[in-house]
């Protein structure tokens, strides 16, 4: 009779629990996306802005950690807190091409304990527009409990540390504020586990819930698959009192408009460069407008 005992357990536990999603890295028709994927071109360079959440300790108040490479390291995080949100940018915007067009890392430690995000994406850093997602999670998560990766869809944090959450801009819903193939910008926003946020279909969202310390989502970076390298690109730049250094990569000769936004909305341009002939990319010193936030965009002009 014991000997029959580890077989029950085995037909049950999966039956009990499984969604209709992809489940976690490594499982038959898991989306997770490893790390050092040939299909990653670029990373997520910079930040707009970072509102961290309760239960934030400062030690995990970076966002220059959520930049460049996922690293598989669970420290190399900044964390959103409860309710917290950060909007990221990138060297080329994210365009709609083949499948996934880029994927978020979190630093989860396991295939189950799944701090989940919001995932938004805009064209102007004004107008976002918010992945589908769904819910099917019930009963109690709890601050150690776990979540079953099949039983949700279109939330960050679905995968455990060095496996991203891939997200198609083809799944977004037609929007005339969002041009999906100049997608400048990726936002997060903590879901909170206590039972107070909704998914796509007003469904109740679980997750780990209460946590301190780190609590919430944590982000580990954001790898971009399909990126538009073409006429248009957006740097929003580190800035010194009274310049901001710009630098992109150029077609030699080729002639660039550089125009600044403190809004978004509107540009004002500031000058056309010309890109020297013997290297594949330009830089330029532009003036430090008084305004507290300036953007900056470069388009290629001409033939
Ligand atoms: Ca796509
Ligand atoms: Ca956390
Ligand atoms: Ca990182």
């Amino acid at each position: 009779m014991i000997r029959f005992l580890p077989l029950l357990l085995v037909l049950s536990a999966p039956l009990a629990i499984a969604g209709p999603y992809p489940g976690p890295a490594g499982t038959a028709g898991s989306d997770a996306i490893v790390y050092n994927d040939a299909r990653f071109v670029n990373w997520a360079s910079g930040h707009l802005d970072y509102a961290f959440g309760t239960s934030v300790v400062a030690q995990w108040r970076t966002p220059a950690k959520a930049y460049g490479p996922a690293t598989t390291d669970t420290l190399d995080i900044v964390c959103l807190g409860d309710n917290g949100k950060i909007t990221l940018f990138f060297p080329h915007p994210i365009r709609d091409g083949e499948g996934a067009d880029f994927a978020v890392f979190e630093n989860s430690f396991s295939a189950t304990f799944l701090e989940l995000a919001f995932v938004e994406v805009s064209s102007d850093g004004v107008n976002f527009v918010r992945f589908p997602n769904a819910s099917l999670s019930t009963g109690t998560v709890g601050g150690f409990g776990s979540v079953d990766a099949t039983n949700i869809s279109g939330f960050a944090g679905k995968h455990k540390v060095g496996f991203g959450t891939p997200f198609d801009l083809a799944s977004l819903p037609a929007s005339p504020l969002l041009d999906r193939d100049h997608v400048c910008f990726v936002r997060l926003i903590d879901i909170v586990g206590d039972g107070s946020a909704k998914d796509s279909s007003n469904r109740t969202i679980l997750d780990p819930y209460p946590t301190t310390g780190s609590a919430g989502f944590d982000l580990e970076a954001i790898g971009v698959i399909n990126q538009n390298t073409g006429d248009f690109r957006m740097f929003p730049s580190v800035v010194t009192a009274t310049t901001c250094e710009l630098e992109w990569e150029s077609n030699p000769g080729r002639s660039y408009q550089i125009e600044t936004s403190t809004s978004l909305a509107n540009w004002t341009p500031v000058q056309t460069v010309i890109a020297r002939p013997d290297r594949g990319s330009s830089l330029f010193t532009a003036p430090r407008s008084t305004a507290p936030t300036q953007y900056w965009r470069v388009t290629r002009v001409g033939d």
